[in-house]
């Protein structure tokens, strides 16, 4: 039976788990999550506990978590891969998807629904503070590229690129890059990876999503 993949082409932590599943060259069902279809939504309820996105499914297995669900495709491709075989270089990869899964994929998630909130609602307070971790987390990003690595955890792409490819795009929307070129320069080659051009293009028909203006600063 194919992968299914419970999940919306926007979505940044769908996007993170197809580009996984074609750098890898898994073939997957993509088993849309349409916040207009009473009936997705309960299909997608009955798989994840959470209701969050994405939900692998691989026959009687469902894998919550996208990090969780890429170290299992990796494996389920060979292995060695999106977590590399070398120790050291997989608790690297593991790091920055963490880094960026918390300090910049986390203040995202919490900024976007706050500007879908009804006027009155605001909490200018509570933006400041998550713009700030943002900020933050670019700049240990930064400070971690100037070993001169050319992807996210060294010279072959990982879990840490599929992590950033999507979370970076969006988010540099709320707190552009700046003055950080070795950021600017690794998103540059994560847009040019064709999985995530590959990931991109299945977002293209849903339009732009995101309430904030389009990146500026490259
Ligand atoms: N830690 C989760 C985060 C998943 C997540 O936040 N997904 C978002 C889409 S990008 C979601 O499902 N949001 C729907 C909601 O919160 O209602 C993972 O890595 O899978």
């Amino acid at each position: 039976m194919a992968l299914q993949l419970y999940s919306h082409p926007y979505a940044a932590y769908g996007q993170k788990a197809s580009v996984a599943l074609y750098e890898l060259g898994l073939p997957f069902e993509l088993r849309l999550v349409d916040a207009n279809d009473e009936a997705s939504m309960a299909a997608f309820r009955e798989v994840s506990p959470f209701g969050k996105m994405p939900v692998l499914v691989d026959g009687e297995r469902r894998l919550v978590e996208s990090s969780i669900a890429i170290e299992y495709l990796d494996g389920l491709a060979g292995g060695g891969r999106l977590i590399p075989a070398d120790p050291d270089a997989a608790l690297e990869a593991r790091l920055i998807d963490r880094i960026v899964d918390i300090y910049i994929g986390g203040p995202m998630n919490r900024i976007i629904p706050r500007k879908f909130r009804p006027a009155g609602n605001e909490d200018p307070y509570g933006d400041a503070q998550d713009e700030a971790v943002l900020a933050s987390g670019w700049d240990w990003l930064e400070d971690r590229l100037s070993d001169g690595r050319t992807w996210g955890a060294g010279e072959t792409f990982t879990l840490a690129d599929c992590c950033a490819a999507p979370i970076l795009t969006y988010a540099r929307r709320l707190v552009p890059f700046g003055d950080r070129p070795l950021l600017k320069a690794w998103h540059r080659r994560l847009m040019a990876r064709p999985s995530f051009v590959r990931a991109l293009e299945d977002a293209a028909p849903f339009g732009d999503l995101m309430p904030a203006p389009p990146a500026r600063d490259d």
